[in-house]
């Protein structure tokens, strides 16, 4: 199959060809777009190089899929091209997330969605995915009625300027800034822009495509998002509220085998997930759970995941694979 994956120098981007490569989806021919000062430039893909080419010249190639990581402007002109193209699209920006026409899938919870008609699917934001992925199975069984989530977000979810500023930092190194603000030794509490009401995009993202996702519009979320000086994937403290009672012998016994879950959760030997160990994992790793003593039917849990690869590339791949078996493709 002729696959195009746009935005293919980016983090993401080179995430999504290693993934591809890793799962080994029947790529034939692989056409790497990525921005006109690339054209020319030439991306590995399973130990051969693949000239970059322009997005229009990926149209005229006529692959059947195409990844996106480009950022949302040129989803929004080029996606639609693709399309009309009789082109599949996953799109990884934010810019079709919250379109009622399109769906954000995340295939453990909602793949069984999509249609043969669905020509633009949407890939969700890295934290919103990791937190439904552990969130579904006890959600399924409890009902999830309110979030309280804060987020320690790794700089790869900026991408190329914002590790460099990291390492720049981390060298004593001026050069160009990915933050208005020194990430070494800091946490900087906004992730995006800031929103009229006060909440900043990322944070909104995590309540509007959690109830998309989830299938639920009374689910309440709020949530604050915080970019630290991490390198392997994002962590998030969740304090979720079910309109059911729990139990927490029977939590971990879902999570335990919630497809993409794994509990690492032993407090006597001082095992919870961290971002070092997810770092180049699919899984999101889930620990550190206990009831939140001061209210009832409440659970606080720690959620971990490499965000490059379940928050964006491996998810896209795994939509682009249930579309495949399901003879969408
Ligand atoms: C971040 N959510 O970590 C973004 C990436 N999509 O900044």
């Amino acid at each position: 199959m002729k696959v195009a994956v746009v935005g293919a120098t980016g983090l993401v981007g080179t995430k999504m060809l290693q993934v591809l490569a890793e799962r080994n989806f029947p790529v034939t021919e692989l056409l790497p777009v990525a921005s006109e000062k690339s054209i020319g430039k030439q991306v590995e893909f399973k130990g051969k190089k693949y000239a970059v080419v322009s997005a229009n010249d990926a149209i005229a190639a006529k692959p059947a899929l195409a990844l996106f990581s480009a950022g949302g402007s040129t989803s929004l002109e080029w996606a639609p091209k693709f399309a009309a193209a009789g082109i599949t699209v996953v799109d990884n920006s934010s810019a079709w997330r919250m379109d009622p026409t399109k769906k954000l899938v995340v295939p453990e919870l909602n793949a069984d969605a999509l249609t043969p008609e669905d020509k633009i699917i949407a890939n969700p934001n890295c934290s919103t995915i990791q937190m439904v992925v552990a969130l579904n199975p006890l959600h399924k069984k409890y009902k999830v009625k309110r979030i309280v989530v804060s987020t320690y977000q790794s700089v790869t979810g900026t991408g190329v300027k914002a590790v460099k500023q990291l390492e720049n930092e981390r060298k004593g190194i001026s050069g160009e800034m990915a933050y208005k603000y020194p990430i070494d030794l800091n946490a900087i509490p906004q992730i995006d822009v800031f929103l009229d009401n006060g909440y900043t995009k990322e944070e909104m993202k995590m309540v509007n495509e959690t109830r998309k996702i989830m299938r639920d519009d009374s689910i309440r979320v709020t949530a604050t998002t915080v970019r630290i000086p991490v390198m392997g994937g994002h962590s998030e403290a969740v304090n979720v509220e079910f309109e059911n009672e729990f139990d927490l012998a029977e939590v971990r016994a879902l999570l335990v085998k919630a497809p993409g879950v794994v509990v690492v959760d032993d407090p006597a030997t001082q095992q919870y997930p961290m971002p070092k160990d997810a770092h180049e994992r699919d899984e999101v790793f889930v620990g550190r759970l206990r009831r939140d003593e001061t209210q009832a039917r409440t659970l606080n849990m720690w959620v971990v995941s490499d965000n490059l690869r379940k928050g964006a590339a491996t998810n896209a791949v795994q939509i682009a694979e249930y579309l495949l078996t399901n003879k969408m493709l």
